[in-house]
C-alpha cells in the first residue's frame, strides 16, 4: 500500500489542494484574525492559488500600498544582517536578483518573474500555494524541482512577525538559494526520497527539511553564516543562530531527521553543515536506506518521474 504520488507536473494540481489552513480560517491570536479587509484580500490570493493549474499561465498580483509598505521594511532591515550573518551563496544569489531587476525594496516581487529567474538558473518552479501545504504534498513537489510558494503578505501590524509563511518568508528566505545549483540539487533529493514514503519517513524528511532548508547554518571564516530561510527571514533569529548562545552540532543527516524542536520559539540547536555539495551526496544514501520498495528517478526532458 505505497501512498499516492505525482508523477508528472499536472499531477500536482492535487497537491496545491492539501492544505493544512489558509485565509478565511486565520485563528484567533492571528494578527489579522479581526481585520475583515485582511481576510477578504487572504480568501482573494487562496481563491487564485486554488484555480491556477499547471496548464495556466502563472496570475500577475497586485500589491496595494499598505502592503508594499511591509514589503519594504522587512526587505531593508533583514538586507542590513546579510553582509554579517548570511553565507556567501545567498549573497551572491539576491545580489544577481536585485542585478536583474527581480528583487527591490520598492515592489514586491511578481512569482512570474522570480520563477522564470529560477527557472533559467536551476531548473526551479515556483507554484502558488493559497498557505501551508502538508508536508507531503509539499515535499513532493520538491521532486519536480517546484517550490509551493504563498503570495499573500503577513499582517502589517506586525512586519517583523509571521505564524505562516508568507510572500516575504518565501522570498527573502527561500528563493535566493533555489539559485544554487547544490542546494537545488539537494532540496529535489529530499523530494524524490519523499515520493511514496510511509508516514514515519515523511516525518523525518520534514524533520531533516526543517534543520537543514529552513534553520541550517554553515560555517564560514568570519564564524557561523545561515542559510535556513527560517533564519534569514527572521531579524531576531538572525542574530541569535550566529551568537554563542543556541548549540551548534555538526550536521548528521540521521541526527537531524530525529531531533526534537520547537516551532514557537528560537531553536536551542542549530546543525552546522560544511557545503551543500556535500549535503546533497550525503543525502543520497542515507535515503536509500529509507523503507521503500522501489527507487524513483527524476527525468529532466519530460519532467517525469520514473519509477524502478
Ligand atoms: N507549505 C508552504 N506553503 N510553505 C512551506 O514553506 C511549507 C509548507 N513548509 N508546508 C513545509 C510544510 C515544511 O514545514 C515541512 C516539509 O513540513
Ligand atoms: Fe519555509
Amino acid at each position: 500500500d505505497v501512498p499516492w504520488f505525482p508523477r508528472c507536473e499536472a499531477d500536482l494540481d492535487e497537491s496545491v489542494k492539501d492544505v493544512w489552513g489558509y485565509g478565511a480560517e486565520l485563528d484567533a491570536d492571528h494578527p489579522g484574525f479581526t481585520d475583515e479587509a485582511y481576510r477578504a484580500r487572504r480568501e482573494k490570493f487562496a481563491e487564485t492559488a486554488y484555480s491556477t493549474r499547471h496548464k495556466d499561465q502563472m496570475p500577475r498580483f497586485e500589491y496595494n500600498e499598505e502592503e508594499t509598505a511591509t514589503w519594504r521594511t522587512i526587505y531593508t532591515k533583514l538586507k542590513e544582517l546579510h553582509p554579517t550573518h548570511a553565507c556567501k551563496e545567498f549573497i551572491a544569489a539576491f545580489n544577481l536578483l536585485e542585478a536583474r531587476g527581480v528583487y527591490s525594496p520598492d515592489t514586491i516581487p511578481q512569482l512570474a518573474e522570480v520563477s522564470d529567474f529560477l527557472q533559467s538558473s536551476t531548473g526551479f518552479r515556483l507554484r502558488i500555494a493559497p498557505g501551508l501545504i502538508s508536508s507531503r504534498s509539499f515535499l513532493n513537489a520538491l521532486a519536480f524541482r517546484t517550490f509551493f510558494c504563498t503570495s499573500y503578505i503577513r499582517h502589517s501590524s506586525t512586519p517583523m512577525y509571521t505564524p505562516e509563511p508568507d510572500v516575504c518568508h518565501e522570498l527573502l528566505g527561500h528563493v535566493p538559494l533555489f539559485a544554487n545549483l547544490e542546494f537545488a540539487q539537494f532540496s529535489q533529493a529530499i523530494g524524490l526520497a519523499s515520493l511514496g514514503a510511509t508516514d514515519d519517513d515523511i516525518k523525518k524528511l520534514a524533520t531533516l527539511y526543517w534543520f537543514t532548508v529552513e534553520f541550517g547554518v554553515t560555517r564560514e571564516e568570519g564564524g557561523i553564516r545561515a542559510y535556513g530561510a527560517g533564519l534569514l527571514s527572521s531579524f531576531g533569529e538572525l542574530q541569535y543562530c550566529t551568537s554563542d548562545e543556541p548549540e551548534h552540532r555538526p550536521l548528521d543527516l540521521e541526527a537531524a531527521a530525529t531531533q526534537e524542536y520547537p516551532i514557537t520559539s528560537f531553536q536551542p540547536v542549530y546543525f552546522v553543515a560544511d557545503s551543500f555539495a556535500n549535503m546533497a551526496t550525503a543525502l543520497h544514501s542515507w535515503a536509500m536506506r529509507l523503507d521503500r520498495p522501489f527507487a524513483v528517478t527524476f527525468d529532466p526532458y519530460t519532467r517525469r518521474v520514473i519509477v524502478l
